[in-house]
């Protein structure tokens, strides 16, 4: 099974939308196999987004990141990299179709609410900067059986 990375951002959980966005991957059958709240320090900012560094949004990004609290998450299942890109909606949310939660709640890319990991690597590489690995649970799901043929 693969696992993947998403972090609501502080304007998401500025907005209440923590409960709903949890929900919408539960609902779609994924596992959570960690969860937690914490304020991202500047210098984590400076890792996760590393590969920003030389860009002109570099430091609006790692001071918005840094604005407020976020919640860290690590979910498991088929494909979750691709599928949870996909109900994210383009990181442009002018460019996110509509049911997608760019789609639904976000406006400017600046504010686009959440993130997910975009390949195997970036999951692998962001869990582990995220999580210790104590923090992952590995636990049987008793519904698997009717997500999974
Ligand atoms: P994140 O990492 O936030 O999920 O975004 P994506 O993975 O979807 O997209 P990204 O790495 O290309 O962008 C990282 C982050 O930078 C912000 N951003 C991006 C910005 O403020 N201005 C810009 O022009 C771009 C391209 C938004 C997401």
């Amino acid at each position: 099974m693969e696992r993947t990375f998403v972090l609501v951002k502080p304007d998401g959980v500025q907005r209440g939308l923590v409960g709903e966005i949890v929900a919408r991957f539960e609902r779609r059958g994924f596992k959570l196999v960690a969860l937690k709240m914490l304020r991202i320090s500047r210098d984590l900012a400076e890792q996760h987004y590393g590969e920003h560094r030389e860009k002109p949004f570099f430091e609006d990004l790692v001071k918005y990141i840094t604005s407020g609290p976020v919640v860290a998450m690590v979910l498991e299942g088929r494909n979750v990299i691709t599928t949870v890109r996909d109900m994210l909606g383009a990181t442009q949310p002018a460019k996110a179709l509509p049911g997608t939660i760019r789609g639904t709640y976000a406006i400017d890319v600046g504010r686009n609410i959440v993130h997910g990991s975009d390949s195997p690597a970036s999951a692998a590489r962001e869990i582990g900067l995220f999580f210790a690995a104590d923090e992952l649970l590995v636990w049987k799901r008793d519904l698997d059986s009717w997500i999974y043929e």
